[in-house]
């Protein structure tokens, strides 16, 4: 793209022109829209060349795709985010100001942040992924807190205008359920390259009635069969469902599911003949990653098409066989989808007959129908179905993987071992350290050149440096600079101070019980309660700072989520603590904060109970930024010490191994019949040191712990003393010259988890690109 300073301000000039205002008078949202479209225009040669430069492309189809916000990201990977800046600055703009346009917040977390890293990086790599997904009209929830509980409003991300879409109304096309039809309107997001040229599309469906308007209706008067048949048209894309592994079966969600399956495979079937390729060849030129179980009905549904187009069921089966991929998210069995029959028979019946064909063919191939089944007493099992199809079944972490092959899915693994396949997630170095912490990134530069912004294993070139008094005072002082930045943030958004000098301790994740938040609020109010006692007489000052959204039904997530408020409530409240301790729960965390917040961090805290997640991506952000772990060996965390040393981060807890010993024999109760402080801390939940307003919530983590027929299921008090002496140690251990080594060579280590060796790695050995 050529990028010329005087055709930029005269294109946005007369943008403004169009919409009735001009630079000098124009408000955000109207500079915000003008300055992205003006961008846009520049952009159509080079995104219309990518679409052709391939001959096989892999299409990722995942109902999340949380891209964040889109307009410096585009302008870096451009190559104009200063030059932007600049000229607009010469009439007075000034470019940082649009950070309150709203992220797109089009899902729930990992999940979603891995999908949007991935498109990043193949756009990076040339590589040939395009994104197929659904364009929610309201993203993940906003979150605030009134009176420290968990308030959710709709996050009405369009007032900010989508001027990074293109709405491509001449590629819709129709979707058919039994009761109604509707169609489907594609919009097109671009996905630039870092600085290559190539620019990928994401391609959001969103869904609207067949009939604008029925003017026989409203001629006679029949309004509300007008306002009904649109609702249920618009509906399907109206919301993201803001579970995070949980599976709440809902039969929207299936509408959505299959909507966004078969819209993305009509779309990619009439490529296929406008070029005048066969459908028999499908899988010579497209291969289809499945993200989860989210639009693993993509496999009937292409049976279903192909089958309408004349083939047999045996050779519309083989074609899935070879097109499909299968990437699983979660040992969480609550997050494994599963169907009623009933359900599915009632909206998409040509499905389901097409899943029990599926389920007769396995059987038919050999499978044992009790371990190895698809469709079972009146239920299809997703995962299933995608792991008997696919030819490619991925973990997203090493430990994860072998989970898979020796729990989740163990007699497909028995059947199948040469499917599983592991891919370590990743994360795109542009928008986890250029965008957001571009001083350091300027002081690596300087040093080893600018390779690593494409091929993060170079950055293991600062180890050179790690002695060096220069780099290391630098490091420290932009270090020091982020966290007085984000402390300047968090006192605007949330009215709490924090003093520069205070070691920032950050949990930034979805609440869930498995992440154990929990914990980390536990070791809190410990520490609080011993230093009112005249303990911890060497305990520097710490600012416990967590982030996170609690899915709206998820009553015990926001059960802790009051408490931690409860805690900080108290301990920011006590002048006695007040120089040594503050404890935040900012609100509406959400990607633009994450992006302040990794970059400001002295501690990582990744402590989900070990065989619980899979891989976590928010430890590789902090990683990368020269954050120390503290964490559990588990997911991803467990590779992070292979590359950077143990030694270099605070590894506590059980391991997968134990966690299984512990779980034969396990009573909680005697751990707190040892350990009085501890008790202390755990009956604040019943004792009145706190007020939940009634509402009982207190009292049922508490009992989450210590009744019911898995007290305390993620073993939040077995772990608690080795990560309350990990954390001491780890506290004790800030600020000296070992400690600043450990942060760096975690930095200098990185390189594995860029996102961009990820990508590579599906294109080689899943996509065979
Ligand atoms: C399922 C059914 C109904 C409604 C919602 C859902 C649902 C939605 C989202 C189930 C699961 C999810 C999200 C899962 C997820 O984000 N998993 C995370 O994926 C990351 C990327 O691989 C990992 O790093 C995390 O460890 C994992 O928790």
């Amino acid at each position: 793209m050529e990028w010329n300073k005087n055709e930029f301000l005269s294109e946005v000039e007369y943008l403004l022109g169009v919409s009735g205002t001009e630079i000098s008078r124009a408000n955000g949202k109207e500079l915000y829209n003008a300055i992205s479209k003006a961008i846009m225009a520049d952009l159509h040669a080079d995104w219309a060349r990518a679409k052709e430069s391939h001959s096989k492309r892999c299409g990722y189809f995942s109902a999340e795709f949380l891209v964040g916000r889109a307009i410096f990201s585009n302008l870096l990977n451009l190559g104009i985010l200063q030059e932007v800046r600049a000229a607009l600055a010469t009439r007075g703009v000034e470019l940082y100001n649009f950070e309150e346009v709203e992220d797109a917040a089009l899902g729930n977390g990992g999940l979603g942040r891995l999908a949007a890293c991935f498109l990043a990086s193949a756009a990076t790599h040339d590589i040939p992924l395009d994104g197929y997904g659904l364009r929610y009209r309201y993203g993940l929830f906003k979150q605030q807190f009134e009176d420290g509980f968990q308030k959710e409003q709709a996050d009405d991300w369009l007032t900010w205008g989508d001027p990074w879409s293109i709405r491509r109304e001449s590629e819709r096309v129709r979707v058919d359920f039994a009761d109604y039809s509707v169609y489907a309107i594609p919009y097109d997001m671009p996905v630039i390259g870092y600085q290559n040229g190539v620019i990928n599309t994401l391609r959001l469906w969103q869904s609207e009635p067949i009939e604008k308007f029925d003017f026989k209706a409203f001629d006679e008067m029949r309004g509300k069969e007008i306002a009904e048949n649109t609702f249920r048209a618009t509906q399907i894309t109206d919301v993201l469902y803001p579970n995070d592994n949980t599976d709440e079966g809902k039969l929207l969600r299936l509408r959505q599911q299959y909507f966004m399956v078969s819209a993305s495979l009509q779309d990619i079937l009439k490529k296929q003949k406008d070029k005048g390729r066969s459908l028999a060849n499908l899988a010579k030129y497209h291969v289809l990653q499945l993200n989860d179980t989210h639009p693993v009905l993509a496999i009937p549904e292409l049976i279903r098409l192909l089958e309408n187009e004349g083939m047999d069921f045996d050779g519309a089966f083989e074609i899935c066989r070879a097109v499909f991929r299968f990437t699983n998210h979660t040992i969480l069995g609550e997050a494994l989808e599963k169907w009623q029959g009933e359900m599915v028979r009632r909206v998409l019946p040509e499905i389901w007959e097409i899943a029990l064909k599926i389920q007769a063919r396995a059987e038919k191939d050999g499978l044992d129908s009790a371990r190895t089944f698809i469709v079972k007493e009146d239920v299809v099992y997703m995962a299933n179905l995608a792991v008997f199809t696919c030819s490619h079944v991925n973990g997203v972490a090493e430990i994860h993987t072998g989970i898979l092959k020796e729990n989740t899915f163990r007699d497909w693994y028995a059947l199948y071992p040469e499917k599983f396949v592991n891919v370590t997630n990743g994360i795109t170095p542009r928008r986890w350290f250029l965008l957001n912490n571009p001083q350091m990134a300027t002081e690596i530069t300087a040093r080893i050149g600018e390779e690593w912004e494409r091929d993060l294993a170079k950055i293991k070139g600062i180890e050179n440096y790690i002695e060096d008094k220069d780099f290391r005072k630098k490091f420290t002082q932009i270090k020091l600079g982020n966290k007085r930045r984000l402390a300047a943030y968090i006192e605007r958004r949330e009215g709490i101070t924090i003093p520069e000098h205070f070691i920032f301790d950050v949990q930034i994740k979805r609440l869930h019980e498995y992440k154990r938040q929990l914990l980390n609020a536990f070791s809190a109010l410990y520490i609080y309660n011993e230093l009112k006692n005249g303990g911890l007489p060497d305990f520097k000052p710490t600012a416990f700072i967590f982030g996170g959204k609690a899915a709206a039904g998820y009553f015990a997530a926001k059960a802790i989520i009051k408490f931690i408020n409860e805690i900080a409530k108290k301990v920011n409240g006590d002048s006695e603590t007040l120089d040594k301790l503050k404890v935040v729960f900012v609100q509406n965390y959400n990607v633009s904060y994450a992006e302040k917040m990794v970059c400001a961090a002295d501690i990582s805290e990744q402590i989900s109970m070990a065989g619980m997640e899979a891989s976590g991506t928010g430890n590789m952000k902090f990683m990368l930024n020269g954050t120390v772990t503290l964490g559990t060996l588990d997911g991803a965390n467990v590779e992070i010490c292979e590359e950077a040393g143990r030694e270099n981060n605070y590894i506590f807890g059980a391991t997968v191994e134990e966690v299984a010993a512990v779980k034969k024999a396990y009573d909680p109760n005697k751990i707190l019949a040892k350990n009085e402080k501890l008790k202390k801390v755990v009956e604040s939940l019943i004792d009145g040191t706190f007020d939940d307003n009634g509402t009982g919530m207190l009292k049922t983590v508490y009992d989450s712990l210590l009744s019911g027929d898995d007290p305390d299921r993620y073993l939040v008090l077995y772990d608690f003393e080795e990560y309350l002496n990990m954390k001491l140690r780890l506290i004790s251990e800030y600020g000296g010259e070992e400690f600043t080594t450990k942060c760096l060579k975690n930095m200098a280590n990185a390189g594995k988890f860029s996102s961009d060796r990820s990508v590579k790695e599906y294109a080689k050995n899943i996509w065979k690109l």
